[in-house]
């Protein structure tokens, strides 16, 4: 069994669609081992995707993901990291394949709906960041 981290980002929690999104993560079969609705300050997105701080969207990025409330998650299956990117699809909605939440829920490439971690290390540091070990039990 693996963990994944995800989130389902503001413009998706804005639109009514977070349960659409939770039912499809039971019905591949995930486990949600840890889930919380978080409401992010700039400096708290800023720290979430400090790899990306050189990069020109870096600015726009963390304005979007602090803009409203969004859902994390901790999410268990085998092979959970690559389950769950392949649910959410391409980053870009417009290019994510048919039946993805990306391209279901994704309005453009930065308010793309959900997060998912990119590999195991990314995955540690990101249950980390939002999770204490004494919630995923
Ligand atoms: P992903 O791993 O699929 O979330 O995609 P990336 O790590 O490449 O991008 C991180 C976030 O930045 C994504 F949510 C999309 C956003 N992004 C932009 O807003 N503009 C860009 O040009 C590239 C990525």
């Amino acid at each position: 069994m693996e963990r994944t981290f995800a989130i389902i980002k503001p413009n998706a929690f804005a639109d009514g669609n977070s349960g659409k999104i939770i039912s499809r993560i039971y019905q591949e079969g995930f486990t949600i081992v840890g889930l919380k609705k978080l409401y992010l300050s700039k400096v708290e997105a800023e720290g979430f995707y400090y790899v990306h701080k050189s990069r020109p969207f870096f600015g726009e990025l963390t304005e979007f993901m602090s803009s409203g409330p969004c859902i994390a998650m901790v999410l268990e299956a085998d092979n959970a990291i690559l389950k769950w990117r392949d649910l959410m699809g391409a980053t870009n909605p417009a290019q994510a394949a048919e039946g993805t939440l990306r391209r279901e829920f994704g309005k453009s490439l930065g308010e793309n709906a959900t997060h998912g971690s990119d590999g195991p290390e990314t995955a540690a540091f990101e249950i980390g960041y939002f999770f204490a070990g004494l919630e995923l039990l």
